[in-house]
Formats: C-alpha cells, sequence, structure tokens
C-alpha cells in the first residue's frame, strides 16, 4: 500500500479506508465496530454469518505489525436474525510499535467513515484486583490515558466525561449481571509494569492495566462513536501476585477463558443490535 501516515491526512486516509471496504465487501454501511483483542479472537466465529473477511493490508492505512507475526483481519459479519452489520478488526496497532499515535487509532477512524455509530473495544489486561482470577472479563467504567500520547491535534476539546457509554455497560450487566467494572490505565510498553509502577497505578484509581484501548477510546469519541469496553484479565499485575508474569500465563488464561468470553461477547453484540433496531 503506498500511503503512509507522513504526507496523508489520517481522517481522508480513513475515508478512502471505508471506502475499500465498502466497495470490497458489498456492505455500503457498517453499524458496530468491534476489534478483538488478546483472548477475545474466537468470538468472530459466534457473532453471526461471514459477509466478507481480508487481510487488513488490502485496505488502506492498515499495517503488518513491526515484528512478524499474522497479519489481522478484517470482517464484515451480519449479526443472526438482524440487519445489524459489524466491522470485525481482527488485529490493532499497537502504541509500543512506534509508528506514532495514527496508525494506532486509524482502525476507529476508518469504522466511524464506515457507518459505525458504536465500537466494541477488547483487549487483554493485568488486573490490580485479587479477586479477578486470570480469565476474569471486566467492563471498563473509565480509563487513563498514561501514554503521555494523544489522537487528537490542536485545541480539540473533547468531552470524555462519560467515555465508555453507561447505557452500553448495562447491557452487558444484563447478559452477564455482576460483571465487574473497572477503571483501565494505558502504559506505553511494551515492558509489563514494574511492582511500583502497579503500585502506582492502583494509588491513582485504576484496577486494570495494559498497552492499548485507552488512545483508540479517545479517537473513537471524537469521531462521534459510543463505546463499550471489555478487558480479559489474563493474569495479576506485578506485585499483586507472589509469581512473576509469564507469557505463557498469559496465553493459557486466554485459551481457557476463551469460549466463555466470546460468548459474552456475541450475546452482548446480540442484545446492543436488537436495542439499534428497535430505536431506528
Ligand atoms: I495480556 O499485566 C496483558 N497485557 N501493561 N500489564 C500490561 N499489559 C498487559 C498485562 C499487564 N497483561
Amino acid at each position: 500500500m503506498a500511503d503512509s501516515f507522513d504526507s496523508t491526512d489520517p481522517y481522508a486516509l480513513a475515508k478512502r479506508a471505508a471506502e475499500t471496504i465498502a466497495r470490497l465487501s458489498g456492505v455500503p454501511r457498517h453499524d458496530i465496530a468491534v476489534v478483538l483483542g488478546s483472548g477475545w479472537s474466537q468470538a468472530a466465529d459466534l457473532i453471526g454469518e461471514e459477509v466478507w473477511q481480508a487481510p487488513a493490508t488490502d485496505v488502506e492505512g492498515f499495517s503488518a505489525p513491526a515484528l512478524a507475526g499474522h497479519v489481522g483481519t478484517l470482517r464484515s459479519i451480519k449479526i443472526t436474525g438482524t440487519d445489524v452489520h459489524v466491522l470485525v478488526l481482527g488485529a490493532r496497532t499497537h502504541y509500543y510499535e512506534g509508528k506514532g499515535v495514527e496508525p494506532v487509532v486509524h482502525g476507529m477512524r476508518t469504522a466511524a467513515a464506515a457507518g459505525c455509530s458504536t465500537v466494541v473495544l477488547t483487549n487483554g489486561c493485568g488486573g490490580l484486583d485479587r479477586s479477578w482470577k486470570p480469565g476474569t472479563a471486566v467492563l471498563i467504567r473509565d480509563q487513563i490515558n498514561f501514554t503521555g500520547a494523544t489522537p487528537l491535534r490542536g485545541a480539540n476539546f473533547v468531552d470524555v466525561t462519560d467515555l465508555y457509554t453507561p447505557r452500553l455497560r448495562e447491557i452487558v450487566q444484563r447478559v452477564q449481571p455482576g460483571t465487574p467494572e473497572g477503571v483501565y490505565m494505558q502504559f506505553s510498553g511494551p515492558s509489563y509494569e514494574t511492582p511500583a509502577e502497579v503500585k502506582m497505578a492502583g494509588v491513582m484509581g485504576a484496577t486494570l492495566v495494559g498497552m492499548s484501548t485507552a488512545l483508540e477510546a479517545i479517537a473513537a469519541r471524537e469521531a462521534g462513536m459510543e463505546i463499550l469496553g471489555l478487558s480479559l484479565v489474563t493474569n495479576l499485575a506485578a506485585g499483586i501476585s507472589e509469581t512473576p508474569l509469564s507469557h505463557e500465563e498469559v496465553i493459557e488464561a486466554g485459551q481457557e477463558a476463551a469460549p466463555r468470553i466470546s460468548r459474552l461477547l456475541a450475546e452482548s453484540l446480540l442484545a446492543i443490535a436488537k436495542e439499534k433496531e428497535s430505536s431506528k
């Protein structure tokens, strides 16, 4: 793809990406965007009927990961029994890849340009609450952007008071009553936190720590979308548990939780879709 963020208006690039998705998928407008983070990828199979899929690199502005790894897949899925079309972003560009903030939020701007009024952001992260065993799904109630970066340019005073839409959290609470809620703090990574940093995060009011989501949420709100955030706690944050963090632990917790959280996400999407249809 010849396009690069150096020479291009990121909003214009997103608009062209959305036009490409509409042309390739044959779906003129999408309604809900879903970003599948660590542990959540199986959910794509439960959402509905797949209309289209392609490697993200077929669409303007979506780059391959910095390091070797699989390219993310873009999917268009029609939620069963509804006329609601979901744009599934199967991988994200992380801030720690060092490409700057615009590639990180390109999916959000593309989703908005594709017609989406709602985005569901999922991730895998560390938890500060000991009662959240690895494998626990937590609703994001609020966030702390601790990256020092922002996707906004200039004097653009976006209101983020209710960044994670209360009504969408209520829908998930009806699907799975008693779902815990937390405050997500995005670190730049790619190292995990030190125990001292986790302690700091707790003092600041965070209960979840990770390396994604917060910058995307800001860009999503700027683009006018309402946001649902779902975190999979794959590990207790450093220093909260007695044992050091291991990547294997993270992968294992994700695999164990996958069927359960995939159902939670699919059922929540169906409930959101039905609400959308009844308010049309
Ligand atoms: I999965 O404990 C996962 N991602 N920053 N800290 C941070 N990111 C994470 C963690 C964690 N676990």
